[in-house]
């Protein structure tokens, strides 16, 4: 069984918020902190502990506040340092925790401290971020290396005053700190974590945490995509040399002194052997992470995989994909997190099961099954609860507004001379894992801009509100919000299997069919299993059981049919307690 130790942020439902599409309170057509606030009760009722709000600090917004601009407040759009503490109370008052993105590997281009660094080389900055002098080919100003942006193009950006490059792993405007300066690190401690524990928030969701040490004589990457500039050089930059030494002076220095504070780590490309030395207990860096296999099935994106290249994946690879993640921590000190959505995946609906209309409900129940019944901290993703699903195929590229997805066009655009057909697959692209998937407004309800503002949205509201939205789902007790509600209870009262057991893949050549049991030898439920079968298909399925189950006592918990027969209607969920 998983780390015993009752930390608070284990057994706790999350949720996470991004904040300009969740719900506005003023017209502006941009979500804010008080439409947040206005739905706290709404998040309780779905039995919600945690909420995790994306970055809602001061930025440009080039990367959708990923690019902050001053650590110690909020954006105006978003609303005030008031409004922040009001939120950190209300969430208290309510029994909930609230964690806040922790985004420290870079700033955005108009932080203070870049405009200092980038004006000269012997200003007192000048050494805060990652500086290196131009590589001259043919007598030309070549990038110091040929590292490649994870959105695209060159990772480094020219100025003229230093006659210097600067590197930028992400957007241009989002250039990287230089974490090898003590004094570097000191500042963001005070200013990025002190200031928000002091004001009372329980932890971070911290953003790519493991990209902070790179290789600093920043050689060439090897050619893994011949014929093209720029390469991926993660192997340059992922899990640094200093990465735990930096992770474990944080904790010390900074976090024990406000007692257990949640540090959820996103560790973009990184294998299971690594993730353990950073979620082990006794390593005290991170409690717990993210883990990208599920997510990044069909290809990793940033590994140099285009999005119009990502293919479909097939059931037995997302059983293996789970498998691992769920055996990863098994009878170890450390501890992990459970999820198929955020603000950078597609919806999970149309990425893992199927959006079609007849199945949707039905399916996004079978998600929601798969996911309750999963070991770690549970991470739901707003929408996710009434089963939002894609932007729409009919949609163009006008539409999209994340930087990652239209380089990524214009990467193909540039390359295919905007040929249509190039143009049509580049598109499907983006449909098919943009990120812009689940950027769309909250559907609140079915009146103009489904209840998501009074005024124009600032992103276009997925066209099938109507027929999806929070209103009609609390007055529908079938609904896949009323699910979503039960199964966050039933993974509560059974948590010693659901949250804290030990999960065994039965079926991994099962083409259709996802089997997996929950058990748990250390506690009061050792005569007892948790026996989940999930249908991934649009046909009456077959079902196997694993022998030590077959003939036992079964009591049905849960189930999206309401009377289950000898086969898997499509898309059906069961979960029986099976006694021993
Ligand atoms: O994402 C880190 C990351 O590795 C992304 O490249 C991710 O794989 C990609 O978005 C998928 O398309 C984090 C944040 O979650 C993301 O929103 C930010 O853009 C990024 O860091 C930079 O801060
Ligand atoms: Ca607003």
């Amino acid at each position: 069984m998983s780390a015993p130790t009752p930390n608070w942020w284990k057994k706790g439902t999350a949720y996470q918020v991004w904040p300009a599409s969740y719900k506005d309170s003023n017209g502006d057509g941009i979500g804010d902190i008080q439409g947040l606030i206005g739905t706290l009760p709404y998040l309780k009722d779905l039995g919600i502990d945690i909420v995790w709000l994306s970055p809602m600090y001061k930025s440009p917004q080039k990367d959708f506040g990923y690019d902050i601009s001053d650590y110690r407040d909020v954006d105006p759009q978003f609303g005030t340092l008031a409004d922040l503490d009001e939120l950190i109370k209300k969430c208290h008052d309510m029994g909930m925790k609230l964690l806040l993105d922790l985004v420290i590997n870079h700033t955005s281009d108009e932080h203070k401290w870049f405009l200092e660094s980038k004006k000269d080389k012997t200003n007192p900055k000048a050494d805060w971020y990652v500086w290196r002098d131009p590589k001259i080919v043919d007598g030309k100003r070549q990038p110091p290396n040929n590292w490649r942006s994870i959105f695209g193009g060159s990772a480094w950006e020219y100025v003229p005053e230093r006659d210097q490059y600067y590197l930028h792993l992400f957007v241009p405007e989002q250039p990287d700190l230089n974490w090898e300066l003590d004094e570097v690190r000191q500042a963001i401690y005070k200013e990025a974590i002190v200031f928000w524990l002091d004001r009372g928030v329980d932890g971070f969701r911290v953003d790519t945490c493991n990209l902070y040490s790179k290789n600093t004589s920043y050689p060439d990457a090897p050619v893994t995509l011949p014929g093209e500039v720029y390469q991926p050089a993660f192997t340059h930059f992922v899990n640094g040399p200093r990465m735990h030494e930096w992770l474990r002076e944080q904790r010390q220095q900074v976090l024990d002194n406000y007692g257990d504070v949640a540090m959820v780590g996103e560790l973009p490309g990184t294998e299971a052997a690594e993730v353990l030395k950073y979620v082990a207990a006794e390593a005290r860096e991170l409690s717990c992470v993210f883990d990208f296999d599920v997510v990044s099935l069909g290809g990793r994106h940033g590994d140099g995989v285009k999005k119009h290249q990502v293919h479909a994946h097939d059931l037995p690879s997302f059983k293996e994909a789970f498998r691992k993640q769920q055996h990863l921590t098994r009878g170890t000190t450390a501890w992990t997190t459970c999820f198929l959505e955020n603000h950078d995946q597609a919806r999970s609906l149309d990425r893992f099961a199927t959006s079609k209309p007849e199945f949707r409900e039905k399916a996004a129940k079978m998600l929601a099954t798969l996911l309750g019944c999963l070991t770690g901290t549970l991470f739901m993703y707003q929408g996710q609860e009434i089963g939002m699903t894609n932007i729409p195929d009919s949609w163009g590229i006008e539409e999209i507004k994340d930087p990652d997805s239209l380089n990524a066009y214009n990467d193909v655009k540039d390359r295919h001379d905007a040929d249509p057909l190039w143009l049509k697959r580049a598109m499907s692209g983006i449909q098919r894992v943009g990120r812009d998937n689940a950027r769309t407004p909250v559907q609140w309800d079915s009146s103009a801009n489904a209840g998501f503002s009074t005024g124009k949205p600032w992103m276009r509201v997925n066209d099938n509100y109507p027929e999806i939205n929070v209103a009609d789902q609390q007055k529908d007790a079938k609904s896949v919000l009323s699910y979503w509600k039960q199964m966050n209870q039933i993974r509560k009262k059974y948590a010693d299997l659901t949250v804290f057991g030990d999960f065994e893949l039965w079926d991994y050549l099962d083409p259709d069919v996802f089997t997996f049991t929950k058990e748990n030898k250390t506690n009061g439920f050792t005569n007892k299993k948790l026996l989940t079968f999930l249908s991934f298909s649009d046909e009456e399925q077959p079902m196997h059981y694993p022998p030590d189950c077959k003939g036992k006592e079964m009591e049905l918990i849960v189930s999206n049919v309401d009377t289950p027969g000898q086969y898997l209607s499509p898309w059906e969920a069961r979960v029986y307690l099976v006694t021993l």
